[in-house]
């Protein structure tokens, strides 16, 4: 019997900004996380922000983060965002354009990695608060290069253009 493969905690970052958008954040939220190998710990609120660079005239975001936990590599786990991507019509034209599902990897454990398929964590995750602030709605311990991530929120750009949805209302 095989050793089985050892868990390792990612957070994903998911945006939509064409078609159903929250539909589709929320069937991909359970793609991503159908696989016995990916398990949801949690998920932020989603929020509503502005594009932030590709071409202009973009509709607005909705971005959203998950925490999990997978027996899936690196590699594999980036495969299985790409499947999902793809499952949602994604079509890859223009760098930073409009997408119907974007899904990132923003952590994988402690890992350091940059090569031409993957860089973890993601190189533009600290400077970005439609990343930021969904991650520290759902972790306020949360840290990214030994930062706090709700620090690095406050000094992104984009965090005074992000609008938090209104929840479902509470039941007790
Ligand atoms: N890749 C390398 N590392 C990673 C990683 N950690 N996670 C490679 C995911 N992919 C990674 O990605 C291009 C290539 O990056 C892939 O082949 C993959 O192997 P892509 O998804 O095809 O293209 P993209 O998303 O257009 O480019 P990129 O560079 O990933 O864009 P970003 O930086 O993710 O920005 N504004 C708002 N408000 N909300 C958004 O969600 N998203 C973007 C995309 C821009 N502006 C936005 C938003
Ligand atoms: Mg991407």
């Amino acid at each position: 019997m095989s050793a089985s493969a050892p868990l390792v905690r990612a957070v994903l970052a998911l945006g939509s900004n064409l078609g159903e958008r929250e539909d589709t954040l929320s069937s991909a939220v359970a793609e991503l996380t159908a696989p016995d190998s990916v398990r949801l710990l949690r998920s932020s609120p989603v929020v509503a922000t502005k594009p932030v660079g590709g071409p202009g005239g973009q509709p607005d975001f909705l971005n959203m983060v998950i925490e999990v936990e997978t027996s899936l590599d690196p590699y594999a786990l980036l495969a299985h965002c790409h499947s999902v991507e793809h499952s949602h019509q994604r079509v890859r034209e223009v760098r930073w354009g409009a997408r119907t599902l974007d899904v990132d990897i923003i952590t994988y454990g402690d890992l350091v990695n940059d090569d031409e398929t993957l860089t973890v964590p993601h190189p533009r995750a600290a400077q970005r608060a439609f990343v930021l602030h969904p991650w520290r709605l759902m972790d306020p311990a949360a840290t990214l290069g030994g930062v706090a991530v709700a620090e690095l929120a406050e000094q992104a750009a984009d965090m005074a253009d992000i609008r938090e949805l209104a929840g479902p209302p509470e039941t007790d």
